[in-house]
């Protein structure tokens, strides 16, 4: 994107809603959500005011990792519809002036894919090098895999296929083998598909763990990590590789060059990289290298993962969480550009996790949360059911997950001699359930989701937390998500404003200011149970500012105490 050639980018200003499609509405009754649902929720949508919608994975899958393992991706799985089906959700949410951005997974493909099942069957086969197949190791130690590298989801990266007696590379299930970015016939595969969803009608891409596909290779050989990395060196050896710069800068020319939507606009690409730092965000975003519009940073989302990782649960002081979120404001400010989410289908609830998920705090942390991180500077992300500030699941035990990363870390850790007790306590915290449980849509028995059994029971308290309950109601979570989005949209500020944060040590308060040609807006919060005095704290609030959004009634004068979990934005 360069000034001259194109306007200020929708993304700049715009809200982008993420849709799980299997957990968002089910339209004929398989328990399943599907892009008929999809399509008969978009006044939902357009009320809330969002630019686009991010779609999970649609397409044909065996569904080990609930549609990140892809066999076709020309096709629809059936359970979530049809071509014709995907034609008509792109077609009326365009009519609503919503973008629809695909889920683009091609670090790796399902092994049910026509092009693994061909690369697995001999060494010979001429797609053998799509995949990444090694030897076992000689002398087998330190392992009798070819590298030390385990999985994310838990177990080595590597699986011994009997037909040839080599190993496959998979970073996450066995089920989802790598894709060797090194050979150009992949990655032309792959400009070839994208090309071909964007003469279809789709406005962008969002791009599954991108950072993974370059490995680092020394002489052909893939590398063992430190001999104390918990990873077995997976981080360090395949994230942000020396090649991934390249392939992205490659893409960009291959596929969206020369480029325009249905919108006039440059298709919109979103680069999901875990493990990221504000370096790499600014190698990945920076407009003038041509690779990514923006990241998802992990780092806010990690922060309550321990020295043992994700599971290993740790407290998140405030302090830690804005100053982190800040590093990257001021790190990426005026060169490349953040993506903005609490939650995705990945993580748990935020109002659980950074909030308080009482029913007394349960609406003014959602709306606090809400009001601190779309008031920074990037593109804003809403994950299904977050604008109701839904909450974690009381899981019971593991038997009610289906995510297999939550399945599988259970029976690792206590085969590890772990206390299933204690297991279940992460488990209950980070589970990625707790985001896949179907959308409140009312008080009904499966809360309108599905006129079924739902895939994934209900979340019980979608009795007093659903759509329908917030719809019409001025002090819901909901109607907060739309004036925060209302108010990104209007106020230039938001989208153009400089980002200073305040009082970073302060526990209980989160303060910042946005400036810009002239405005300023002054944010806080108070994240705690208890009132605080924002003037006496040192926030810069004067009586003549105007109050231009509150979660506490639109009543209270810029410098009035807050109560608890109340949030105010004041222009001056
Ligand atoms: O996730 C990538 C990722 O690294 C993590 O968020 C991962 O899901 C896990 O929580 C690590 O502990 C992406 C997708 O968003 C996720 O749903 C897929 O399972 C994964 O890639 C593989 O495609």
């Amino acid at each position: 994107m360069s000034e001259t050639s194109e306007q200020v980018p929708w993304w700049h200003s715009g809200v982008v809603y993420q849709v799980y499609p299997r957990s968002f509405a089910d339209s004929d009754g398989d328990g399943v959500g599907d892009l008929g649902g999809v399509i008969d929720h978009l006044d939902h949508l357009e009320r809330l005011g969002v630019d686009a919608v991010w779609l999970s994975p649609v397409y044909a899958s065996p569904m080990v990792d609930m549609g990140y393992d892809i066999s076709d991706y020309h096709a629809i799985a059936p359970e979530f519809g049809d071509l014709d089906q995907m034609d008509r959700l792109i077609e009326q949410a365009h009519a609503r002036g919503i973008r629809i951005v695909m889920d683009l997974v091609v670090n790796h493909t399902s092994d049910q894919h026509p092009w693994f099942v061909e690369s697995r069957s001999s060494t010979d086969n001429p797609k053998r090098d799509w995949y990444w197949w090694r030897r076992p190791r000689e002398g087998g130690a330190p392992t009798p895999e070819p590298t030390t590298w385990q999985s994310f989801f838990s177990g080595p990266a590597w699986t011994l296929d009997d037909t040839t007696g080599e190993y496959y590379l998979h970073l996450f299930a066995p089920e989802q083998p790598d894709l060797n970015w090194e050979n150009p016939e992949v990655r032309a595969a792959v400009h070839a598909m994208m090309r071909w969803w964007l003469d279809r009608g789709v406005d962008g891409f969002r791009m599954d763990v991108i950072n993974m596909v370059s490995k680092r290779v020394v002489d052909g050989a893939l590398q063992d990590g430190p001999p104390d990395a918990l990873d077995g060196g997976v981080a360090s050896q395949s994230l942000n590789g020396p090649k991934v710069h390249d392939y992205l800068a490659e893409m960009r020319r291959e596929v969206f060059e020369g480029r325009l939507t249905a919108f006039g606009e440059t298709p919109v690409t979103i680069g999901e990289t875990p493990v990221t730092t504000v370096a790499d965000g600014l190698l990945y975003t920076d407009p003038r290298r041509g690779e990514l519009d923006m990241i998802f940073t992990f780092e806010h989302v990690d922060l309550d993962g321990g020295p043992g990782g994700k599971w290993d649960l740790q407290p998140v002081p405030l302090p830690r969480l804005k100053t982190t979120l800040a590093a990257w404001q001021e790190g990426l400010e005026g060169v490349g550009w953040n993506s903005l989410y609490w939650s995705n289908h990945d993580q748990p609830r935020v109002v659980s996790r950074y909030g308080d998920d009482s029913p007394e705090h349960r609406v003014a942390s959602a709306t606090a949360l809400a009001t601190v991180l779309h008031l920074h500077r990037g593109t804003a992300f809403v994950y299904q059911g977050e604008e109701i500030g839904m909450a974690n699941s009381p899981w019971s035990g593991v038997d009610d997950f289906r995510d297999l990363e939550s399945v599988n870390h259970f029976h690792q850790a206590v085969a590890a001699g772990a206390d299933p007790e204690q297991v279940m306590v992460a488990l209950r915290r980070k589970s990625r359930d707790n985001a896949r449980t179907p959308v409140a849509w009312d008080a009904s028995p499966h809360a309108g989701f599905t006129t079924g059994e739902p895939w994934l029971p209900v979340n019980p308290d979608h009795r007093e937390v659903n759509v329908a309950a917030q719809e019409d109601d001025p002090a819901s979570v909901l109607a907060h998500y739309r004036r925060v989005v209302a108010l990104r949209h209007e106020e230039p500020v938001v989208a153009h404003g400089d980002f200073t944060l305040l009082l970073p040590d302060h526990e209980q308060l989160w303060a910042f200011t946005r400036h810009h040609d002239g405005r300023t807006l002054t944010v806080v919060a108070n994240c705690s149970g208890s009132p605080v005095d924002p003037v006496a704290a040192g926030v810069p609030l004067a009586d003549d500012g105007e109050v231009v959004l509150d979660n506490e009634g639109g009543s209270a004068a810029p410098t009035a105490v807050l109560g608890p979990w109340a949030a105010r934005v004041v222009r001056t």
